[in-house]
């Protein structure tokens, strides 16, 4: 896969995608999330990609939407954010969260606007001691977009959510991590490595099982227990019948580690 403005490198079940465009923190244009959907489309129909790693080049890992092109489209009258956001940035989420492997976001700078919904979107959060995140929609009179409003509130309950939706100030990765909004914070030197480790681990895990799980928690979501229950049971019903199951089981009885394919 080459692309203009992410890199991606696939390598024993990991693909790794590289926001690329430093000089601008990784601002998000129209090309950069065209070829971030692309990408994710790919990593879904592809058995070889087992887990995925989205990272930015540089000091940045994304503060949004670049607000260069904002400009352009403004020309001439209002941006249509609207049709926009439905075009660009909601099928991206969308293709995200639903991905049924694991996603892992490593942060290696800040993380503003719909980069930082980019950064949530993402299944498991490690970030650099030099991260920072910032709901900066308010502080150009916008409001959180690409799914913020959703993961925010989920991942941090509405109170702090609503102090960092209404200051749009930075929240440091310290603070990240006591607020519970990432999973764990390294060295900025020490957070490829240890993201690579987490991704190699995610990789080797029962994927088919993964797929599954993920979509039972946001199902869980919005339905009731009843209905959360019965999916359990399908979904109990469809991974039982898998490889991996297969596998779990005998690599248990015979004290041996799992080799999971996830099928
Ligand atoms: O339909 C739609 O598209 C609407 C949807 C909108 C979704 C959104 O994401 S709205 C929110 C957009 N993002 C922002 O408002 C954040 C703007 N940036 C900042 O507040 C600050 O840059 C940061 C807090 C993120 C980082 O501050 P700092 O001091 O570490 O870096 P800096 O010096 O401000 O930025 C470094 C460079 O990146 C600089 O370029 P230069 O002057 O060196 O050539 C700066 O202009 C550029 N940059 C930073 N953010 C953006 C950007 N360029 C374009 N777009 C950006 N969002």
């Amino acid at each position: 896969m080459s692309y203009q403005s992410i890199l991606c490198d696939q390598n024993e079940g990991v693909l790794k995608i590289t926001l690329n465009r430093p000089d601008k923190l990784n601002a998000l244009t129209d090309t950069m999330l065209q070829e971030l959907r692309d990408a994710f489309a790919t990593a879904a129909g592809d058995k070889a990609v087992r887990c995925v790693l989205l990272t930015g080049a540089g000091k940045g890992f994304c503060p949004g939407q670049d607000l260069g092109n904002v400009q352009e489209m403004s020309r001439g009258g209002k941006p249509h954010y609207g049709e926009h956001i439905r075009t660009n940035y909601n099928p991206l989420i969308l293709a995200m969260t639903r991905l049924p492997k694991p996603v892992i976001a490593a942060i290696n700078g800040v993380a503003a606007g719909a980069g930082m919904s980019l950064a949530m979107a993402c299944d498991v959060r490690i970030a650099s001691d030099k991260a920072s995140f910032l709901q900066a929609f308010i502080n150009i009179g916008l409001v959180p977009d690409s799914g913020s409003t959703w993961f925010l509130p989920r991942l941090i309950g509405r109170q702090r959510a609503l102090d960092l939706m209404l200051s749009g100030r930075k929240l440091s990765a310290a603070e990240a991590l006591d607020w519970g909004l990432v999973n764990q914070v390294v060295a900025a030197e020490q957070l490829m490595d240890e993201a690579m480790k987490l991704a190699a681990r995610y990789a080797g895990a029962p994927t088919f099982a993964i797929g599954h799980l993920k979509r039972n928690l946001d199902f869980s979501h919005v339905r009731s227990l009843e209905e959360t229950l019965e999916l359990e049971a399908k979904a109990q019903e469809d991974c039982g019948g898998s490889a991996d199951h297969e596998e779990g089981i005998q690599a248990c009885v015979k004290k041996r580690t799992a080799m999971y394919k996830g099928e």
